[in-house]
């Protein structure tokens, strides 16, 4: 039973005996996450003093390398999951190609792999705007004990064991699902431990938020223009309200808390869209449906998708349930 200021470490233990097939390794991957996401928001939010302590590229006043903050991420989640030799495979947004870890023993005995954008909206972090590291954790399809295979990480995102968010925000938070509901967990930067601060978190049904890059306006297909001027009409509930952060953690974690629908739809600039199936869409789509909410391109529900390549890219939207199932409708009334 998720009480309350629970810390994180407790819920695990408390939960990993509710997973099938459970040796503990779901629990200590997850753990490690933990143990990295505290790294990476330890840097995260020094980034301000870049200016005094030296820019990226530079050497600091310390006479270290200033690492750019993605990198720096992407290194941490690698080094601390390869470390404790607790998956077998890592494929990153970050990465051309997947990682293969064999494990001291050389027996690649772990039977997760992990995926992950380990510092998404990047971009934003210069402006002191929220940023988050995603990831997606598989049971692997290939025997136990050989290297890993690119199928390993192609798989639907309904094969899905896990996945969250890290939000690295006004407070640091940690989201999650095994596939038994969606916890958040907020850090308590003094002590160094997430307390469980939203319990079984839910998508409103209904919302009034809309969250599209109103930019790309003229190069979206018609069903989504269509979608926006519905959202913008006045009648009943409408117009509803524009909120875009423009760092997708942010977008839906605060879609998920208020009710409210993101897009990254596919344009005549684009033809997939800009977000990655398996780093980004997968995971959120996930927690999303956990939460009671919804995520699909447009026609095919987002965890249906049979990846064909770890870098895809495809059109996202994601939200509450009734506001993704009027936009599909604008959507698909145009060839
Ligand atoms: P990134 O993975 O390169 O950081 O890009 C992903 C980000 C998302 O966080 C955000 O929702 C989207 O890109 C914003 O894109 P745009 O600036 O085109 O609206
Ligand atoms: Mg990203």
């Amino acid at each position: 039973m998720a009480t309350k200021n629970q810390s994180l470490g407790e819920f695990i233990i408390e939960h990993q005996a509710a997973f099938p097939y459970s040796s503990g390794e779901l629990s200590r991957l997850i753990n490690s996450i933990r143990l990295a996401a505290k790294m990476v928001n330890h840097e995260v939010n020094k980034a301000g003093l870049v200016d005094i302590t030296g820019s990226i590229g530079e050497i600091n006043t310390q006479g270290e390398d200033q690492q750019k903050l993605d990198v720096f991420a992407n290194d941490t989640f690698i080094r601390t999951l390869t470390n404790r030799q607790i998956v077998c495979g890592i494929a990153s947004e970050e990465n051309d190609d997947f990682i293969t870890i064999e494990g001291n023993d050389g027996n690649h005995a772990s039977k997760y792999v992990v995926l992950m954008d380990p510092l998404d909206g990047s971009s934003n972090i210069d402006v002191n705007v929220s940023v988050g590291t995603i990831f997606s954790i598989y049971r692997r399809v290939t025997p136990p004990g050989t290297p890993v295979q690119l199928e390993d990480f192609l798989q639907p995102g309904n094969q899905q064991v896990a996945a969250g968010y890290i939000i690295y925000g006004t407070s640091t938070m940690l989201v999650y699902t095994t596939g038994h509901g969606v916890n958040g967990f907020t850090l308590n930067p003094a002590l160094g431990t997430y307390y469980l601060s939203h319990p079984n978190m839910q998508f409103p049904e209904d919302g009034r938020i809309y969250s599209v890059n109103e930019g790309n306006y003229v190069h979206f297909p018609q069903g989504i223009k269509d979608y926006i001027k519905y959202c913008q009409k006045e009648e009943g509930d409408r117009p509803y309200t524009s909120r875009y952060i423009g760092s997708l953690v942010s977008d839906i974690h605060r879609n998920m808390i208020k009710g409210g629908i993101y897009m990254y739809p596919k344009s005549s600039k684009a033809s997939n869209g800009k977000l990655r199936l398996l780093y980004e869409c997968n995971p959120m789509a996930f927690i999303a449906e956990q939460a009671g909410g919804k995520a699909s391109d447009g026609h095919t529900r987002i965890l249906d998708l049979k990846p064909e390549e770890l870098h895809q890219r495809v059109p996202f939207i994601c939200g509450s349930k009734n506001m993704v199932e009027k936009a599909e409708q604008f959507i698909q009334r145009i060839p």
